[in-house]
């Protein structure tokens, strides 16, 4: 197996790209595949000063480290979300990478700001723990980037998260998701600028481009993750991108050029607070009477969740996770 670009020994693959890459040129590729896709979506210029949040996780510190190589100016964001033992281990990674990268840092922890974590949330508002932890994590992301006045926040989705959310919307035709699929949202009414440079890049790239970059992760999942529709989506697509490698990439982009126009970005259902994907197009937005966040309704999702579990008993993981 030789590299595509120099002929020396490679050491990965990308099948669908139908080219081998030895360590530096690997490297070069992912940094490359990330600028061309923030351009091609104009998510950001030279100078622009991000938020990026990050987990602990591969993806998150991926996308941290090659935007920091691309010459952003770039500041973590990492939310403490209270899920025992993975979000203690999580938050040391996160901060070993920062101290040893000189990065700057920013940890908001629910428990210690909000009082309420994301299993008790889970419990006292009978969400799923996902629904109660993407709710506080969007809330958290937004109020940061404006305070910080960033231009854009940015998540580490990489190319398998994102044909397994399309493969589950599809397969419900979920048209409400569906339209907010993009990989850049712009910043609109009130809500900052979100984007996902990693779309061009599969899990097992993000993973191999830190063991090559020497990033130390959290290989260990979310423990609430498991039971998880998206995992069985993500199994689904790998049997297919193993018979047929490029169709999770041919899936996600051709919906992105052909089909993603013709779905809205929001909801006209007011009970749905889906304000975090308002375009000009939306339901009038006015400030949250509790909290200021532009919102369709008079209180916004998360107040009226910070309502419930802030100061409730706390709810451990292990109960949640055998609920469901
Ligand atoms: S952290 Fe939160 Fe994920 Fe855990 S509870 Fe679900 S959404 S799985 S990215
Ligand atoms: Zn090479
Ligand atoms: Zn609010």
């Amino acid at each position: 197996m030789k590299c595509k670009v120099c002929k020396g020994p490679a050491l990965i693959d990308v099948r669908r790209h139908n080219a081998n890459f030895c360590s530096d040129h690997f490297i070069r590729y992912c940094r490359e595949q990330v600028s061309k896709t923030l351009k091609e979506f104009d998510m950001a210029e030279p100078g622009d000063r991000l938020l990026v949040a990050v987990s602990g996780g591969k993806d998150s510190f991926a996308v941290w480290d090659i935007l920091e190589s691309l010459g952003f100016d770039t500041n973590g964001l990492y939310v403490g979300l209270g899920i025992g033992e993975y979000s203690d281990t999580s938050g040391q990674y996160v901060r070993d990478f920062a101290t040893g990268r000189n990065l700057p840092l920013t940890e908001i922890d629910l428990r210690s700001t909000y009082d309420y974590d994301v299993p008790t949330a889970s419990a006292v508002t009978r969400r799923v723990p996902c629904s109660a932890c993407g709710l506080s994590k969007r809330h958290v992301f937004d109020k940061e980037c404006r305070k910080g006045n960033f231009d854009a926040i940015v998540t580490g989705h990489n190319l398998d998260d994102e044909a397994a959310v399309l493969y589950g919307n599809v397969l419900r035709w979920q048209t409400d998701y569906l339209g907010r699929q993009r990989p850049m949202l712009p910043a609109l009414n009130g809500f900052p600028k979100k984007i996902k440079p990693l779309v061009r890049l599969s899990e097992r790239e993000t993973a191999a481009y830190c063991v090559l970059r020497g990033i130390d992760y959290l290989v260990e999942e979310c423990p609430m993750a498991a039971g998880n529709k998206h995992l069985s989506y993500k199994a689904a697509l790998n049997l297919i991108e193993e018979e047929s490698p490029g169709s999770k990439q041919a899936f996600y982009f051709g919906f992105l050029r052909d089909a993603v126009d013709r779905f809205d970005l929001t909801t006209s259902d007011p009970n749905q607070d889906r304000s975090d994907v308002a375009t000009e197009d939306s339901p009038i937005l006015s400030p949250c009477i509790e909290c200021g966040s532009p919102t369709n309704v008079e209180t916004c999702s998360f107040c009226r969740l910070l309502r419930r579990a802030s100061g409730a008993k706390p709810v451990p993981v292990e109960l949640i996770r055998k609920k469901y």
